[in-house]
């Protein structure tokens, strides 16, 4: 490291080095004066690549999005005042997702806060409980005791984003001036490089400051031993896995099923519904079979083996919560509580791969599949009419749009799900497939904000992976800026904007029953199409009149270098009607397989 010009460059440097020593490989940055020391210094850091951004909420959605992807802490920097305050909804995201996200805000120093400086605002634990861990930084001396401190705080922050359940943690540096890379002789006076090396270029070899040794959480052999008595007797089990990022657990999954021969209700975003793991037991059309009444009945579970947060479907929620009373529920979590209909009779804290793999050791094999091979029957029914009534006809069903993805995305595609229909479209026409697909979506608070960005910034992440991001109009109205990204930083996307002039979502609602201000403040029409906005950004554009149109976009799309938009034109009123029709379909298909229970 070469030597600091002054105290600021002293302590910044010192910090990115060791955040890369620590494995941070990204940073977004956004312009501005007070941040000069922190921007200089990861833009001169050659171990880190610095991602531009000119917009706070989109660059921080987009280091979220890099976050995600990679499963790895992504750093986001910004300048005093409400720019800090424009990463907040990321923030948020991060902290219900479990994204570890590190931000980074500059400060005027304590002496100039509340007394009317320009752009200071109270930046002290700003994020509240939205954040793991929020430091203030004491103002830069170079003095190798507080460089020490530096660089363990830089360690802890890697460290703390990380341990389960990752998350954001929040830095707020406070800089006297000067904030340019200016030398200042007197700021490193009296220090003696030589004889702290450890302080000032870092321990040997790039070797962390402090290595931080964290454990996966697993249950003791005991624990497992008594939840595989419970759960071995049982046949009349299902396992539900929902949202989830972690690449190991499905496959742990599908030995676990096997091996109590239950069903794998599988949100598509638990990834473990597509892909080449074992998917056998895999149940994809549950949100289609469980609204039937009768059928729910029948298949009313003794014990359900949850693992992560609640799956997107409605249906399967409502069915786990209307047989309660009758059925054990191991919930399995790490770090957050994910039981807001407080259904779980047993929790277990512990890793969700480390504990599958653990019990399905610690289990006997299932004698009998009967009770499975009823749950696939009524799944392949159940399938095969969701997929007869979604690509029935020409209609422009919004539905359909991920019908017709499950035939188009090539191996190791990634698939992101704007919040409102799409991510429940998602989840109730993309089948199970053999094919690896990454599965994702902002389901920590599922705003429609910032949708656009973290999209990006997963394409960022994996720029081999054709990315395809699926998402409403107003959800793409309320983050256009981040479609800049696309173009500074030249990424491969395709971006398909279901635009049915409104909240689709509200139809479904009952508020849809109040037509004197449905309209205006829950359909909220605008009339816009997005053609403009493409060109605006230098990006391809399509407008999908026909479902050979559509194919053929996203074909292209896919292949191309560069990001397209994809404009899908819907319409709410018949959207809602054509959903409705699946339902009824899929009941009628499966009347002769609902056997009562004996
Ligand atoms: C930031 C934020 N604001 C408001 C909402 C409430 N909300 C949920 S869905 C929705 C409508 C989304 O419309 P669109 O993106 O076009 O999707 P569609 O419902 O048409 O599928 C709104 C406003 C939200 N989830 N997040
Ligand atoms: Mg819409």
């Amino acid at each position: 490291m070469p030597k600091p010009e002054n105290r600021n460059y002293a302590f910044t440097d010192a910090f990115v080095d060791e955040l890369a020593r620590a494995g941070l490989r990204h940073v977004c940055i956004c312009p501005g004066s007070r941040s000069t020391p922190l921007t200089i210094a990861f833009a001169r850091n050659p171990r880190l690549k610095a991602w531009l951004h000119f917009d706070e909420r989109s660059a921080s959605f987009f280091a979220l999005g890099m976050a995600r992807a990679h499963c790895e802490p992504v750093a986001v920097v910004c300048t005093s005042g409400t720019a800090a305050a424009n990463f907040y909804p990321a923030v948020i995201e991060a902290r219900y997702a479990g994204v570890p996200l590190i931000v980074l805000t500059a400060d005027r120093p304590p002496e100039l806060w509340e007394w009317g400086a320009a752009q200071t605002i109270d930046q002290v634990k700003m994020y509240g409980a939205h954040v793991k861990w929020s430091a203030t930084m004491a103002v830069p001396e170079a003095s190798a005791d507080l460089l020490r401190y530096v660089r363990a705080t830089a360690a802890r922050v890697v460290a703390t984003a990380l341990e389960s359940p990752a998350g954001p943690v929040h830095v707020d540096f406070p800089f006297r001036e000067p904030l340019e890379p200016v030398t200042v002789d007197a700021d490193l006076n009296g220090q003696d490089m030589a004889a702290a090396p450890d302080a000032w270029r870092g321990r040997d070899a790039d070797a962390p400051y402090q290595r931080v040794h964290t454990a996966r959480r697993a249950c003791d052999p005991a624990q497992v031993g008594q939840i595989a008595d419970v759960l071995g007797n049982v046949e009349r089990g299902v396992i539900v896995c929902g949202p989830q990022d972690d690449a190991t657990l499905p496959e742990a999954v599908a030995a676990l099923a096997a091996k109590l021969a239950w069903p794998v209700l599988a949100d598509p975003l638990s990834q473990a519904r597509c892909g080449a793991h074992g998917r056998r037991l895999v149940i994809d059309s549950y949100d289609a079979f469980l609204r039937d009444s009768a059928l729910a009945k029948a298949l009313a579970p003794d014990a359900v083996l949850r693992f992560g947060p609640i799956p997107t479907s409605k249906p399967v929620l409502t069915w786990m919560q209307a047989f309660r009373e009758k059925a054990r529920h191991v919930l399995v979590q790490d770090g957050s509580w994910q039981d807001p209909a407080f259904l779980a009779t047993d929790i277990v804290r512990a890793d969700a791969a480390t504990f599958a793999r653990d019990l399905t050791a610690a289990l006997p094999q299932a004698s009998s599949d009967v009770w499975a091979r009823r749950w696939t029957d009524i799944a392949a029914t159940a399938r095969r009419v969701v997929r007869q009534q979604a690509t029935s006809g020409d209609e422009l069903f919004e539905g359909r749009v991920f019908a017709e993805l499950a035939s188009l995305l090539p191996e190791r595609a990634v698939l992101f799900a704007g919040n409102s229909m799409p991510v429940r479209d998602m989840d109730t026409f993309y089948p199970s497939t053999a094919q690896r697909v990454r599965f994702m979506a902002n389901r920590g608070v599922n705003g429609i904000d910032g949708v656009v960005s973290t999209a990006l910034g997963a394409a960022a992440a994996l720029p081999d992976d054709p990315l395809t991001l699926v998402i409403g109009d107003l959800s793409f109205y309320h983050d256009m800026n981040g479609l800049l990204a696309a173009r500074q930083h030249k990424l491969n996307a395709t971006i398909i904007v279901v635009n049915n002039d409104g909240g689709g979502i509200f139809s479904f609602l009952p508020q849809s029953a109040y037509p004197d201000h449905f309209e205006t403040f829950f359909g909220t029409l605008h009339g816009m199409t997005f053609e403009s906005a493409a060109a605006q950004y230098g990006l391809r554009y399509a407008r999908a009149d026909s479902w050979a149109a559509f194919r053929d976009a996203v074909s292209r799309g896919i292949k191309s270098k560069g990001t397209a938009i994809i404009e899908v034109p819907g319409d709410r009123a018949k959207n809602v009607a054509l959903h409705r029709r699946v339902w009824p379909a899929v009941t009628e298909a499966l009347k002769p397989m609902v056997v009562d229970r004996p």
